[in-house]
């Protein structure tokens, strides 16, 4: 957890809102306004007391109160001035891509998941990246070379019969980046910005070598379950490593529910691996 300091409810220059804000304060002073003794779970309350407030309102005496920092708190038992500290808690799942976060609704395009490395931004089952600086040779191109230092392995659609082949099953446009090289076990986070609080249709567009599956945490409690992620496998395609790039496009996996402000995604192979994925869509 990081300790910040908070003014007007802003946590680094931004409005701090929703469930990844908590306040830690301390009691300066304090009148008693009935004679009742001041208790927060149990714990007499006295100046200096310091005390968790989640999420801007606590109970006192079992009194709802409203909390504003450093100011006056009036409840049902006692006038309270109090100083506060913010703290703005990270599940150390990284940092947007280039301080970005993905837009919700909208695509969130796969290849822009977090920057921390592994263990933190993703769990890749090796440090390489197979696509980019290996099946994609560094030739100083942007693409080619797309994150090629981390472990998460990356590739975009080529034409030549490879991402533009018969057995698509939805219209495909090329020099998109995809994650690939996929494995059960992996996961990936996203840096989301929800704008409008609602549910959303979560969609897909990838290609899987046999039945897979998936699931999505948000804000590191899985709200999905594992989600089963459709073969387009094709047997009448008779070039073997081309089953993994018979893109199609599934509209709906599930539908979830998102409360408006920045969250993390978390994106999870469940099953099978053997899926690349190009952007989620949530609409
Ligand atoms: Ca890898
Ligand atoms: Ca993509």
């Amino acid at each position: 957890m990081e300790k910040v300091k908070a003014e007007r409810l802003k946590v680094k220059g931004k409005t701090a809102s929703g469930s990844n804000l908590s306040l830690s304060t301390s009691i300066i002073d304090f009148e008693e306004v009935k004679g009742q003794r001041l208790r927060v779970k149990g714990k007499k309350v006295t100046p200096g007391t310091t005390f968790r407030l989640l999420p801007f309102a606590f109970n006192l005496n079992n009194s709802p109160l409203t909390f504003h920092l450093n100011k006056k708190i009036i409840c049902l038992s006692a006038i309270l001035i109090c100083s506060c500290t913010a703290y703005y808690k990270t599940l150390n799942a990284g940092k947007p891509w280039q301080g970005k976060p993905q837009q919700i609704p909208g695509r969130i395009e796969c290849e822009f998941y977090n920057e921390g490395g592994e263990g933190v931004a993703y769990h890749d089952s090796d440090s390489i990246n197979n696509g980019s600086g290996k099946l994609n040779p560094a030739n100083g191109t942007f693409l080619n070379e797309f994150r090629m230092k981390e472990g998460v392995d990356i590739s975009y659609t080529k034409s030549h019969d490879i991402d533009n082949n018969p057995y698509n099953r939805v219209p495909r446009n090329m020099d998109q980046l995809y994650v690939g090289w996929t494995k059960p076990g992996e996961w990936i986070n996203y840096t989301v910005k929800v704008n409008r609080s609602g549910q959303y249709k979560v969609g897909l567009m990838y290609t899987a070598n046999g039945d897979g599956a998936i699931s999505l945490d948000l804000d590191g409690k899985d709200i999905t379950g594992p989600l089963k992620v459709i073969s387009t496998h094709d047997n009448r395609d008779t070039v073997a490593w081309r089953q993994w790039h018979h893109w199609n496009k599934a509209d709906s996996l599930t539908s979830i529910v998102l409360k408006k402000g920045v969250h993390i995604l978390t994106l999870h192979v469940v099953a099978n691996g053997n899926m690349n994925f190009d952007y989620l869509e949530l609409r």
